[in-house]
């Protein structure tokens, strides 16, 4: 049986991972075909509302001085400004109404690459009965690969299909590696051929 045909199932929760606007292409800070996540993730989102169990999605959440900003000495181009076009969910991607929206590096003087950094995600899955997490979204390198380790150091199991995921790559094979190294903090990763 594949991977994902035992899922989803009850103490699941889908982790979507900032599928903003500034993160696709066109946009302030474009991940490569970060496009191609949001099908696969529709289809997770789909499964997981049809059968009544969780979906978060997280979304970077900058107020317009932050400092990763490269105005204030930090790596990038000012991107997801709370409340501008850039820092909203991609149109097409469908949410189910019950998500549960996770906010994060929301003021100035820090940054969180990890959904987990600086918000209640954690208590949130703790009482919804979670236990496993799919995570998808953007990007592979930076706030998946955060995110998926601090699931793991909080102790749920984590799945990462391939599909529902892509790499900003400023090195090359930044994606590839960061893969790895979720795959040796205990994520299962789902390559596509056995995805959705
Ligand atoms: C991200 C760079 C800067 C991400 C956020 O969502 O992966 N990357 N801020
Ligand atoms: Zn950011």
């Amino acid at each position: 049986m594949s991977p994902e045909a035992a899922f989803p199932a009850p103490g699941d929760a889908l982790i979507v991972v900032d599928v903003q606007n500034d993160f696709l292409p066109g946009g302030a800070l474009a991940v490569a075909r970060g496009d191609e996540v949001i099908a696969p993730l529709n289809r997770w989102a789909r499964a997981f509302a049809d059968a009544g169990l969780p979906v978060f999605a997280t979304r970077d959440w900058h107020p317009a001085d932050h400092c990763s900003f490269k105005a204030q000495g930090g790596p990038w181009p000012p991107h997801c400004v709370a409340g501008t076009p850039g820092a909203a969910f991609a149109s097409s991607l469908k949410l189910p109404p019950a998500t549960q929206i996770i906010s994060k590096a929301t003021t100035p003087g820090q940054d969180a690459y990890s959904g987990f950094g600086g918000t209640d995600l954690r208590e949130r899955l703790r009482k919804a009965g979670v236990q496993r997490v799919i995570v998808g979204g953007l990007a592979t390198d930076y706030c998946v690969l955060n995110t998926v380790l601090d699931a793991r150091k909080a102790g749920f199991e984590v799945l990462v299909p391939e599909s529902a995921v892509r790499a900003v790559d400023v090195q090359p094979g930044d994606g590839a590696r960061a893969l790895e190294r979720m795959k040796q903090a205990g994520a299962k990763i789902v390559p596509d051929g056995a995805s959705r």
